[in-house]
């Protein structure tokens, strides 16, 4: 059976856990499984879901390398943790027949310039802008460019027990609002406008900034660089400094893992204990030769 494993003692070899074989991918977060095929997820044991789960909510991240999902095993996989989210904002991003799949891409369809080309440019959690936010999601890589294209990590665990216990304390008593419309924003820069349906869907909620994982029962730093520009009763400019200082320990690299994609991976992030981000590492300008193309497609769970 599954031991919990402190990010701190994770061993740095490959160890068998519930059957599979599990490797750490960095210090603080992050493990590669490997030996289960996910195209039969039907077929994997309700025990080792349950393991994968906790190990998901133990390490932040999951990786399972040389899938080759298509769209219905990715959503099927998903479904094994659990019922699904809403993808984003709408279904815009959905590929065509998949609903509860978000397509990230820098691929032009019909000439125009995708609008999730650079979605995830800023640290963030998914839909934190929501009342009750995704608790995982899951992104697969059809096509990786040639440099670059890679997804960063950050561990939320981490970051909190990195703080003094002065800032803890502090933090503690604070909420923060979690929008879209926020003045750190930067991805809404490139989008068409929002129906009055969409724009209300991702008004905004506020949340503790401390937060307790209900599954690990550890403390989590739970504000993000994309939605949150003020704690709750201090104004944007008062609030701007302790955020940018948050934020740049959010970005330490002692707290991160950086994945180089291959087409058939999949990652599965818990995203009440980490944060993401995708840094424009490749050539951006050169983008829509083919050599630079980048086809994800992202699953969420409710
Ligand atoms: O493009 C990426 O690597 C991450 C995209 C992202 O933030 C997401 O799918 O939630
Ligand atoms: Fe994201």
């Amino acid at each position: 059976m599954l031991q919990a494993t402190s990010p701190a003692s994770a061993a740095s070899t490959t160890e068998e856990i519930a059957g599979l074989q599990t490797k750490p991918l960095s210090w603080r977060l992050g493990t590669e499984v490997s030996g289960l095929d996910l195209r039969h997820s039907e077929g994997i044991p309700q025990e080792t879901i349950s393991a994968l789960w906790r190990l998901l909510g133990e390490r932040g991240i999951l990786l399972f390398r040389g899938q080759g999902l298509n769209h219905e095993q990715h959503l099927a996989f998903t479904r094994r943790f659990g019922p699904l989210a809403d993808t984003g904002m709408t279904s815009r991003y959905a590929p065509p027949g998949y609903p509860d799949l978000f397509t990230v891409t820098n691929i032009k369809s019909n000439g125009q310039r995708s609008e999730t080309e650079n979605a995830a440019q800023q640290w963030h959690t998914d839909q934190s802008f929501l009342p009750v936010p995704a608790r995982a999601s899951m992104l697969r890589c059809e096509i990786a460019p040639q440099f670059g294209g890679d997804t960063m990590f950050s561990s939320m665990y981490a970051v909190y027990d990195s703080l003094s216990d002065g800032l803890k304390a502090t933090l503690g008593t604070l909420r923060a609002f979690h929008t879209l419309f926020n003045t750190r924003c930067l991805v809404m820069s490139n989008r068409k406008p929002m129906t009055a349906e969409e724009a209300a869907r991702v008004e905004g909620a506020w949340h503790p900034v401390v937060m307790t994982h209900p599954d690990t029962g550890r403390k989590v730093l739970y504000i993000n660089d994309q939605m949150v520009d003020h704690f709750e009763g201090w104004t944007v400019a008062e609030s701007k400094p302790l955020l940018d200082h948050l934020c740049h320990l959010i970005e330490h690299p002692a707290h991160t893992y950086r994945h180089r994609w291959q087409p058939g991976d999949l990652i599965a992030w818990d995203n009440r204990c980490t944060q993401h981000y995708a840094p424009l590492d490749y050539d951006f300008a050169g983008m829509d030769r083919p050599e630079n193309h980048r086809l994800m497609f992202r699953s969420t769970l409710a």
